[in-house]
């Protein structure tokens, strides 16, 4: 009885540890395929979490600078900037990164990016305790949307 309250006790303990803090989802995620000698491209994708969260940084392999940048118009001229203070998504809210807003902008691009392959983010989040979290998307490469039909 004892040997079977303390494994009970260590597959509560292995649960834990492998359950992230927060629930978030990432959907419809892709890069933009590039053209050889492009130096950057973009990050697209729906976020959403269970817990107000802030998306802090990505990282690639394809890319040496990885940066959360926003495209605003100023005047009538539409400019693109980085981010660096960390992108906020609300509890229970998708977040949509998408041209002309808010995307994932990855520059002094390795490789060329060609349409079909899979690009893997890894994507930082923190929460409101400081908490920090890892979510890993594979992201489809196109020219264009393929989630839109
Ligand atoms: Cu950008």
């Amino acid at each position: 009885m004892k040997t079977l309250r303390m494994s009970l006790v260590c597959l509560v303990l292995v649960v834990e540890a492998t359950t992230a803090w927060a629930q978030i989802k990432v959907e419809n995620a892709w890069v933009r395929a590039t053209v050889p000698k492009q130096q950057a491209t973009g990050a697209f994708m729906k976020i959403t979490s269970v817990e107000a969260v802030k998306l802090m940084a990505v990282n690639t392999t394809v890319a040496k600078t990885n940066e959360i940048h926003e495209m605003k118009m100023e005047g009538d001229v539409m400019k693109m900037r980085a981010h660096p203070n960390g992108l906020d998504i609300p509890a229970n809210t998708t977040v949509e990164l998408k041209s002309g807003g808010y995307h994932l902008m990855m520059m002094e691009l390795e490789l060329t990016i060609k349409a079909g392959d899979t690009v893997t983010l890894q994507l930082q989040f923190i929460n409101a305790k400081g908490n920090k979290q890892v979510v890993t998307v594979n992201a489809k490469a196109s020219f264009k949307d393929p989630y839109k039909p």
